[in-house]
């Protein structure tokens, strides 16, 4: 007898393939694995014989729903500490831009995470992405941020590597050198900004760490003019950019990203209309972050009627982070994406799936299900994909399937 064409098949299934962006399901209906890919999927009625004579190992998923594996394509997830302390502050009344002004809010993250050894470090964002992964992601975006001094950012990129390979999951870093201006350049934005171009940078791509950089642009953090500098130096490196842009005031942000081809633009809750229509012409992924929002109780909502007349892409994620997402549930991103920025369940769907994926430069290879793309599905105990956003606090998820293989 042959042998098998494929390494798996899953059967019996409801797909949501979020081809384009889409539901595009097909039910009842297969997918099958070869070598950690997509090698068929279609409708069961179609497969080209039995299954059993197809596939090395059949999986009936008796009628559950299947979906591309989750991606969080924005997240802060290594870190060391907490600041479960700022948020009672915040409770007595100080708001996060005081408590910035103050030294606490991101140097009090970035002195935990200096002290921290790579295991510690490992062991304590390692928690954090069991529970991620727990719901179906297979694919995370890590950002550095909270070393900003040359040692304690690659460290913090090695552990987000290191964590790719200890743990089931797809990682792509970013080195976000330029998040905060540590207490040593206090008051010396602009020097900080030519440490993070002639020396972290040139060591973190050196050192092959990052797979994109990122910039916090923002009246607490850098200016256009700063941005513009770390992304001239990362294009020169060769590194693609994406940005925190319009987050809590409009500092054309997302006309920035725009100029620089950036994979994505993030938050945008200040983006003026003229910032959606760059981000569309440059083809430039929108992220929303509702955990962000909701978290710091903003009050002005990202343009989504625009962002969605204009065609960008809209991705959704948790932004991970201490001290305005301490957020660890993608499913609950869904859930705010919809109830805070009116998305429908479908959009947020494919906001951590296919438009994540391009979020990240990897709309080649992730984010759907179609043949030729690597093997990542989540398996789902619903009876309709829109309950993956509109559930709060359930976990459907009962399989996940990462490069063709249950893990
Ligand atoms: N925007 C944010 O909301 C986070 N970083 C950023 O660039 C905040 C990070 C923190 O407060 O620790
Ligand atoms: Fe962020």
């Amino acid at each position: 007898m042959a042998e098998p064409q494929w390494d798996s098949l899953w059967t019996n299934a409801r797909i949501a393939t979020m081809r384009a962006g889409r539901y595009a399901t097909i039910a009842p209906g297969a997918v099958a694995a070869r070598a950690g890919r997509i090698a068929w999927v279609g409708s069961v009625r179609e497969l080209p014989g039995e299954p059993r004579v197809l596939a090395r190992a059949v999986h009936d998923v008796v009628g559950r729903w299947v979906t591309p594996g989750l991606i969080d394509c924005h997240t802060h997830l290594v870190f060391a500490g907490d600041r479960a302390r700022e948020f009672e502050l915040r409770l007595q009344g100080a708001s996060y831009e005081a408590i910035a002004r103050a030294g606490g809010g991101i140097a009090a993250t970035v002195s935990a995470t200096r002290a921290a050894s790579d295991d510690e470090l490992a062991t304590q964002s390692g928690r954090r992405l069991r529970r991620l992964l727990d719901e179906g992601v297979t694919t995370i975006e890590i950002k550095s941020g909270y070393g900003l001094r040359t040692d304690a950012e690659l460290k913090s990129l090695r552990v987000a590597r290191r964590l790719g390979e200890t743990a089931p999951v797809t990682v792509r870093t970013t080195f976000l050198g330029a998040h905060a201006v540590p207490p040593e350049f206090n008051g010396r934005a602009d020097d900080y900004a030519a440490y993070v171009c002639d020396e972290m940078l040139p060591a973190v791509a050196g050192a092959g760490l990052a797979d994109a950089v990122d910039a916090f642009c923002e009246r607490i953090a850098f200016s256009p003019d700063q941005t513009a500098r770390v992304f001239e130096r990362a294009a020169a490196l060769g590194l693609p950019v994406k940005l925190h842009a319009d987050q809590l005031s409009d500092r054309g942000g997302a006309a920035l990203a725009a100029r620089f081809r950036a994979l994505s633009a993030d938050h945008l809750e200040y983006t003026s209309e003229a910032g959606v229509r760059a981000l569309a012409e440059a083809g430039t992924v929108a992220v929303l972050l509702p955990g962000a929002f909701y978290f710091l109780r903003e009050k002005q909502v990202p343009p989504v009627a625009a962002l969605r007349a204009h065609g960008v892409p809209l991705a959704v994620s948790t932004d991970c982070n201490p001290g305005s997402s301490p957020l660890t549930s993608i499913l609950l991103a869904l859930n705010m994406a919809c109830t805070l920025f009116r998305l429908t369940p479908e959009e947020a769907l494919a906001g951590a799936t296919c438009h994540a994926a391009r979020a990240l430069g990897m709309a080649d290879t992730h984010g759907t299900i179609e043949v030729g793309k690597r093997c990542d599905l989540a398996v789902w105990d619903i009876d309709d994909p829109a309950e993956l956003a509109y559930a709060i606090g359930a976990n459907p998820c009962v399989a996940v399937v990462r490069g063709g293989e249950y893990r």
